[in-house]
């Protein structure tokens, strides 16, 4: 078999995978090694090429994607390292939409492998490419062969391990790259050093060696009749099929190392150059003509104090020059990125990822083209539901006017950040993907809008409703001055049932109420219903007009609805008001390991389960369906993650009103009197 040219072309790849599992760490050692830098830096000390945002080095954590272009060899990579974390999630998502390849960073622990459920669901449900690494291999404790069942218990795909570590004592010193059969020793951030398969892995690299040969045989009849035969298959078959079954992503190949020490990292390299597959597999899947005009996409949009703003682009076909107009914008400069610097070029080619400046309405995730329309959009990511809420203020009037474009200028930045007016009760809510991801927005909000905002928890929507109905009458009578005032109405008040509303009867005969006021009366009533005896809105009753007089020269519009508004407030503390609570569904996803933790979750939250099912297309997680009060709603997201790994998640709509008695009611009516 003749090796086809291994793929060309400047390339994207993603780091992705759990939080803290040395994504940050990985790209600076890929940027030593390619000569990019020349000291690396750390995480820790906050001088690393990524996380160079002032949210990102105060948490130690990524809080955004970093793009960072290098040279390795003949190739162009361009690697875009995703945060780990689950509440920036979206930003990964975001991102991976325009790469060729991830590679999925992980650490050497089984306990850990369930936290790579979620990115590995994305990648498998866009098809993208994927290698995994096991990174911080100096501090495993136990062997990698140990692990792979953990591992491979996450992957829909199957794990095709491409090394064996070489240890001295619990050390791990080197490996055996199974594909080449060569051995090497590690050296601390430069290439490792070839040697003699040592005896004592002879034995492990011909096991390992036969099972990766066997698993790529699986689809490859060729590579299994020569396996039958017992005859070593040429080397670059088995090249050709790493890249070929990875391309078509039959398999996930996994290699070990350590970004801090830059063991193995080098050798990520390698596969990553011959394997990754040219950008045209990509635009292939997405349905894109990779010889057609110019057509590009938006990964991540950033905001910065000197450039402006920049738009992270995939460019898919044709090219881009700095002038050209996208969509009807000129980009003004056009950057190679770096990290925290950009490089200025001229023009950009299909399959490189670069800087677009100042594209004021482009957005993450939008197609972008030079023709006269707008080119037809490109799948986005899938949109993360929000999971945390925070009503927020601003500190005075004058911040309050910028409020709304501030958050609509962060939005461009953070697209999982949603803003909105609660209809019911008037507060502005900023929700996300979690307590930190609403922190580093207000973090950004102030550093870049100077905007100081008050948070804190969003209030529910409690409604009331009446056990008893009366009759009423309701008279407004003043005499003043010229002419007076005069309105005087009966009014039935009706309870009804659950989820009825509320609805407004005329049964006036003979005209005792003329026609012309009778909306004014409906108008006072529902007035009314916005304030009830408790406080809250009124729901679920019936207000008939049957009765009352009226004034030739005193009675208006404006005394009938205030005489409407009298019946209502003398009636309705006769009707045995109650307190409604709303309850919501929500659809809680866990694997199911923690699937009984949940059920004490729900019950801790005056919740009640309604059922539970296998999750569809993710094998071994459960769906658990419940209904929860939304009051008991707020940290629900804090409690389950805390409870499941980070991995559970959930998803919620209102469902119903439901009377609240007791205790907790007499708490909730003290709060919005306090609060008056
Ligand atoms: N021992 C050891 N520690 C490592 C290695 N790689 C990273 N670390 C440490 O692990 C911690 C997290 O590293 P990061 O590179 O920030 O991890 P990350 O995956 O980018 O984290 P997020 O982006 O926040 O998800 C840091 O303290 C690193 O110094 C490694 O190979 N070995
Ligand atoms: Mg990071």
């Amino acid at each position: 078999m003749a090796l086809k040219s291994k793929p060309t072309g400047p390339r994207t790849i993603a780091l992705v995978g759990p939080y803290l599992s040395g994504k940050t760490t990985l790209l600076e050692s890929i940027l030593h090694a390619t000569g990019a830098i020349g000291r690396k830096g750390k995480v820790t000390e906050g001088n690393t090429v990524g996380d160079t945002s002032a949210e990102a080095r105060e948490r130690h954590m990524s809080v955004e994607v970093n793009a960072a272009a290098v040279e390795a060899q003949d190739d162009a990579l361009v690697f875009l390292d995703c945060p780990g974390s689950v509440e920036f999630l979206q930003e990964a998502r975001n991102a991976l939409i325009g790469a060729d390849a991830a590679v999925v960073v992980c650490e050497p622990e089984a306990e850990k492998a369930a936290m790579l459920l979620p990115v590995l669901k994305a990648l498998e449900q866009s098809g993208i490419p994927h290698f995994l690494f096991v990174n911080k291999i100096d501090k495993a404790t136990g062997p990698v062969r140990d692990l792979l069942p953990f591992l491979q218990a996450v992957s829909e795909k199957p794990l095709v391990l491409r090394q064996v570590p070489i240890r001295e004592g619990e050390t791990i010193t080197g490996y055996v790259d199974l594909a080449t059969d060569r051995a090497f020793v590690y050296r601390d951030d430069a290439p490792a050093e070839m040697v003699q398969i040592p005896a004592s892995v002879a034995e492990r690299r011909t096991e390992a060696r036969f099972a990766m040969l066997e698993q790529l045989a699986d689809f490859d009849d060729r590579l299994m009749e020569a396996l039958l035969e017992e005859k070593d298959p040429p080397r670059e078959a088995v090249f050709q099929d790493l890249a070929d079954e990875l391309r078509d992503g039959l398999i996930v190949p996994v290699l070990f190392g350590s970004a801090e020490t830059g063991h193995g990292v080098r050798r990520l390299l390698k596969a990553l150059r011959h394997e990754v597959p040219s950008h045209t597999t990509a635009a292939k899947r997405l349905g894109i003509d990779p010889a057609g005009p110019p057509l590009c996409q938006i990964l991540k949009t950033y905001v910065t104090p000197h450039a402006g703003k920049l738009s992270l682009a995939r460019i898919w076909s044709g090219s881009v020059e700095d002038g050209a107009v996208l969509n009807g914008e000129r980009v003004a400069g056009l950057f190679r990125p770096r990290g925290n610097r950009q490089d200025k070029i001229a023009a950009a080619q299909a399959g490189e990822t670069v800087l677009l400046g100042r594209l004021e309405h482009a957005r993450t995730g939008d197609t972008l083209g030079t023709g006269k329309e707008p080119p037809p959009p490109l799948p986005r990511a899938e949109m993360l539901p929000p999971v945390f809420e925070l009503a927020v203020e601003a500190a005075s009037r004058n911040e309050e006017v910028k409020l709304s474009a501030a958050v609509q200028k962060l939005m461009d930045e953070d697209p999982a950040i949603r803003f909105e007016q609660h209809s019911d009760t008037h507060e502005f809510v900023l929700a996300g993907q979690g307590d930190i991801h609403l922190k580093v927005a207000f973090d950004r909000l102030r550093s870049k809008h100077g905007l100081t905002l008050k948070a804190r928890r969003p209030r529910v929507a409690y409604k009331e409703a009446i056990r008893k109905g009366t009759t009423q009458h309701g008279r407004h009578k003043r005499q003043s001055g010229g002419h007076g005032q005069f309105g005087d109405v009966h009014i039935e008040i009706t309870p009804l049932s659950r989820g009825e509303g509320f609805r407004f009867d005329n049964r006036i005969v003979g005209g005792v109420v003329p026609k012309n006021f009778i909306p004014a009366v409906e108008d006072g009533v529902r007035e009314y219903l916005n304030h009830g005896p408790l406080g809250f809105p009124v729901v679920d009753l019936a207000v008939a007009l049957f009765d009352g007089q009226y004034h030739a020269v005193d009675s208006s519009e404006l005394a009938f609805k205030t005489a409407a508004r009298i019946a209502m407030t003398e009636g309705m503390p006769k009707c045995d008001p109650v307190l409604l609570e709303p309850i919501v569904r929500v659809d809680i996803a866990v694997p199911n390991e923690h699937t009984s933790k949940v059920n004490g979750l729900v019950s801790g939250r005056r919740g009640q389960i309604l059922g539970f099912d296998a999750r569809p297309d993710w094998s071994g997680w459960d769906v658990l369906t419940a209904n929860l009060p939304q009051s008991e709603m707020h940290d629900l997201i804090v409690e389950l993650r805390s409870l499941t790994q980070g991995t559970g998640t959930y998803t919620w709509a209102f469902d119903h009103l439901q009377e609240l008695t007791g205790r907790l009611a007499e708490q909730v009516l003290a709060h919005s009197k306090a609060a008056e």
